[in-house]
């Protein structure tokens, strides 16, 4: 039970890198045309099947702030929310090119400003005191899922304090808290019996009623949108016959914006639905073809992928990758090595 735990949290480690560094290239593009989907399918096949002698695709702002929260997590052995945020500004500020969202750059300068002796009011100072709603909380969770593996109240009390070192909004926060919960999911399942993507779904709906109906926040405005809407929208995706959705619907329906509202749910959907073949993704593995699907999506490709890849690696474990494509990703040695420090942390303690 041991070794499966370990396969799948190295599979939810690499699965954002991964998602994130083949992704990326594709970010901000739109839907990718039936040119650029032959071009990402050979890309794959070349990745998966040639040696080469370095690392060539990088990663970018989500496996970076990915990996602070889990060497935090590993180094305090415990939620250290002044740790995290002091990583997050360390590492913004030796590399400042990975790709950062265009306001998250304010909170890491302010946090730097004041010498981390107030961790919370740089990121409640965002949009005019509204918050951020991306979904780099969302993007970077995945460590404190496996942190929290086993106990979800402690998660979505982590995840939300985690969270907010950037993001206050309720949709920031709870996409995050979303993302968290279907990683968390997936570590439980036994990936040799075969997966209810409906029942998968209920789960969360579950979850999220609980926790969106929380009268202490103002989900009474009737227009306010939910992540609960968003969960019964993947349901009535998922439940199509024939091929399935095209591309635009889902897009249409889902989004694959900035926005943790339109991306964290397309991240769920498109592990569930990459369950069965997908038209013109050709591979057998279901972990790719769930990376792959998402990024033929376009919009936010690497964050929507690395979530995807997060969710399904931890569904699937470590042995769905391709060992190839692993090597063809900066530092996946490190974030392997990442997720077995979290599983000595939570096992021992
Ligand atoms: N930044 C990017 N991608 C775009 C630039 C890269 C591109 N390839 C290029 O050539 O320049 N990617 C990374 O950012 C996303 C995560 O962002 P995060 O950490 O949530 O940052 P931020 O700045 O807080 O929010 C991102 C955007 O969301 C919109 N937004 C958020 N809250 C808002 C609010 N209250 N009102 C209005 N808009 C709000 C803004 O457009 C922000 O810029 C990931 O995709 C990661 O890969
Ligand atoms: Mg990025
Ligand atoms: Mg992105």
């Amino acid at each position: 039970e041991l070794a499966l735990l370990k396969s799948k949290f190295r599979g939810s480690m690499l699965g954002v890198l991964v998602g994130d560094c083949v992704g990326s290239p594709y970010e901000g593009d739109e839907t990718l045309t039936p040119g650029m989907k032959t071009v990402l399918q050979q890309s794959f096949d070349k990745l998966e099947g040639i040696e080469f002698k370095a690392p060539v695709m990088q990663f970018t702002d989500d496996s970076a702030m990915t990996r602070s929260l889990a060497e935090s997590l590993v180094e305090r052995k415990s939620l250290d929310v002044v740790d995290i945020a002091r990583r997050f500004v360390k590492s913004y500020y030796q590399e400042p090119n990975r790709g950062y969202g265009a306001s998250v750059v304010t909170v890491f300068q302010k946090l730097r400003a004041n010498k981390l002796k107030d961790t919370l009011g740089p990121a409640k100072d965002q949009y005019n005191g509204l918050g951020s709603f991306g979904n780099g909380g969302a993007m970077r969770i995945a460590p404190l899922s496996l942190f929290c593996y086993n106990d979800h109240d402690k998660l979505i009390d982590y995840a939300k304090k985690e969270t907010e070192i950037t993001h206050t909004h309720k949709w920031g926060i709870n996409g995050a808290i979303l993302q968290a919960l279907a990683v968390q999911q997936s570590l439980i399942l036994n990936p040799s019996e075969e997966l209810n993507a409906s029942s998968f779904v209920d789960d969360l709906i579950e979850k999220m009623d609980k926790i969106e109906d929380d009268r202490t926040e103002d989900y009474f405005e009737l227009d306010e949108e939910r992540y609960k809407d968003r969960l019964c929208a993947i349901k009535e995706l998922i439940s199509m016959d024939g091929d399935g959705p095209h591309d635009e619907k889902v897009v249409q329906t889902l989004g694959v914006g900035l926005n943790a509202l339109y991306s964290v749910p397309t991240a769920i959907f498109c592990f569930l639905r990459a369950q069965k073949p997908i038209k013109g993704i050709k591979t057998d593995n279901p972990l790719r073809r769930a990376i792959q699907y998402a990024i033929t999506l376009g919009g936010d490709t690497d964050t929507i992928a690395g979530m995807t890849g997060a969710i399904a690696g931890a569904f699937y474990g470590e042995e769905k990758f391709s060992p190839l494509l692993l090597k063809h990703c900066e530092s996946s040695i490190q974030f392997r090595e990442l997720a077995d420090k979290l599983l000595n942390v939570v096992t021992q303690a």
